[in-house]
């Protein structure tokens, strides 16, 4: 990817005082988006977590606007706001739509889809703590393989694996589509200052780790964040104009799947055909990354 500089002493615009769990991977995430983007950014937010997190009116702990919107309008919402600057000859604001898995891959799919088929000249942002986190713990289509949540409990945990929302997006042959782990802060600043450079809509999928959903404890998100990765579950990559595929970070201590599995409350009840069904998903969609790469 090309080099730019990022500056994790940039300012604080993610402030303290918020309401967020200990250790929330939701939090860092949008800590180290806003030290990127700057504060000539707006978001649009939908119903999840972090609509909770920044706090009720008349606080807030962004320092940048902030209109709440209905869970399934944040792509449609971040158009109108789009299009009223634009309106005002207003260019030089980022215009950022910030769901969560459920407001990304399921319920806000229809209206995110429309928007890439347009071209919105906005950034779209899922922070993914793979469940409903704010309604209970509930499992989205973002929820791995065999996790367990309040609705796919121990006894019958997700028989499904995680829809491929990356390969979704970059079918929609987008400027601008990416991953990023909030366990690895400059590849993530990078991205969000590149995409902040791009005109047309851009997406960006951040791996948000939920020490209450993932039955972990709250010291462990970066770690986890990074096992993550370093395990192939969750590769850092780019696709640009849906066809230039680009792993940003190669493992550098690579752990097997089940070490990352083995530290989630979430997955201890797996039985090992559980675990090679999960590895094996992994393989397959990393050796597919891999020849997306070779063939670029
Ligand atoms: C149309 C609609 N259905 C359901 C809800 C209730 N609701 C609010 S937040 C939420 C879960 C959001 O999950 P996700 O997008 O994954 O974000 P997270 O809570 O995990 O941060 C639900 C179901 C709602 N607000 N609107
Ligand atoms: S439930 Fe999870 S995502 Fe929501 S605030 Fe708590 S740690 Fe963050």
């Amino acid at each position: 990817m090309t080099e730019t500089a990022v500056d994790l002493r940039a300012p604080e615009l993610c402030g303290p005082g918020h309401l967020a769990c200990q250790g929330c991977g939701a939090t860092l995430a949008m800590r180290y988006a806003l030290k990127a983007l700057g504060e000539r950014t707006i978001i649009a937010l939908p119903a999840c977590c972090w609509s909770v997190i920044a706090g009720p009116f008349p606080y807030c702990n962004l320092g940048v606007p902030v209109y709440h919107c209905a869970f399934e309008t944040a792509a449609a919402t971040a158009s109108g706001i789009r299009a009223g600057l634009d309106m005002q000859g207003i260019e030089d604001v980022t215009v950022m739509a910030w769901a969560g898995d459920g407001g990304t891959f399921d319920i806000g799919l229809q209206a995110l889809s429309a928007a890439a088929e347009r071209n919105e000249n906005i950034l779209f942002v899922c922070y993914d703590n793979e469940a409903y986190m704010n309604t209970g713990i509930q499992r989205s289509s973002a929820t791995p393989f065999s996790a367990w949540t309040t609705t796919t409990p121990e006894s019958s945990p997700k028989a499904d694996r995680k829809k491929d929302i990356d390969r979704i997006m970059a079918a929609h042959s987008i400027p601008y589509c990416a991953t990023a782990s909030v366990g690895y802060p400059e590849d993530l600043m990078r991205k969000f200052l590149k995409a902040k450079g791009i005109v047309g809509m851009r997406f960006i999928h951040v791996l948000a780790p939920c020490p209450a959903g993932w039955k972990m404890a709250s010291d462990m998100t970066v770690e986890i964040a990074r096992m993550a990765v370093e395990s192939n579950v969750f590769p850092l990559y780019e696709v640009e104009d849906g066809v230039r595929y680009h792993i940003t970070y190669h493992p550098k201590r690579p752990i097997s799947v089940e070490q990352y599995l083995k530290v989630q409350g979430r997955f201890k009840h797996l039985t090992p055909e559980m675990v090679a069904q999960f590895t094996a998903e992994v393989h397959e969609r990393w050796d597919r990354l891999q020849r997306d790469c070779a063939s670029s």
